[in-house]
């Protein structure tokens, strides 16, 4: 394997619990019951398709433009809470494995089907630390559709077989799967049944990628 692309929300920083508060105060703003397991099944799955997950729930239905509206306000609220996240949210862990994987040659790059992916990693401060971003600006299908990493992996000038995805979402190791490329997967992505390593931390990559 010639190059490593990383999911984002949970995977490179902890955004997770963000999306779900500003899930969770749409969802509450129109009465429709969300709690984390709902939350659980929009990891990797992109604004407006999380947002009919969602309304699966709802009594009502609501127009695209209703929804174009509330998937709006799930940002705004998002982006809100984002502005308090800095360096200090980049942990230690994940910093040095980017590190050391980069000192073993590999190509970095993330397959984020956020569309706030430039946004966060410049608040990290990672901006200028991938070969390529391939985020949900870049896309039609969100995962489990490949798209993402495919663009990813052209980006790199790389075939999906020399790359492993890293990912903490079903839909994210499913995405890497139906587009041939290895797969590590950690939390729920471990149990995947396509998964290529399952994994428990972050650092287990520099096992599974040779120096
Ligand atoms: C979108 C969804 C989130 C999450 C991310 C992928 O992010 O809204 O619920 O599934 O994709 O990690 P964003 O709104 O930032 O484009
Ligand atoms: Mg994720």
């Amino acid at each position: 394997m010639n190059a490593i692309i990383f999911d984002l929300d949970g995977v490179i920083c902890f955004t997770d619990h963000y999306h779900f508060l500003a899930w969770k105060q749409i969802a509450d703003s129109i009465g429709v019951y969300f709690d984390e397991q709902v939350n659980d099944r929009l990891r990797g799955v992109s604004r407006m398709d999380s947002l009919d997950i969602i309304l699966e729930k709802s009594k009502i239905e609501y127009s695209l433009e209703e929804k174009r509206i509330l998937a709006e306000e799930k940002n705004k609220r998002y982006v809100q809470l984002l502005n308090h996240i800095s360096t200090a949210d980049l942990s230690d862990e994940v910093k040095d494995v980017l590190q050391e994987l980069c000192k073993r040659g590999y190509k970095l790059a993330i397959g984020s089907s956020s569309k706030n992916t430039k946004y966060i990693l410049k608040q990290i401060g990672l901006e200028h630390y991938f070969d390529a971003v391939s985020d949900g600006t870049m896309i039609k299908k969100s995962k489990p559709d490949p798209e993402v990493f495919l663009k990813a992996a052209e980006m790199l000038q790389e075939r999906p077989e020399s790359c492993l995805v890293v990912e903490d979402a079903l839909a994210g190791v499913e995405a890497a799967w139906r587009g041939g490329f290895f797969s590590a997967g950690m939390g729920e992505a471990a149990t995947h049944k396509h998964v290529t390593f399952p994994i428990k931390r972050l650092s287990d990559l520099l096992i599974i990628m040779k120096e």
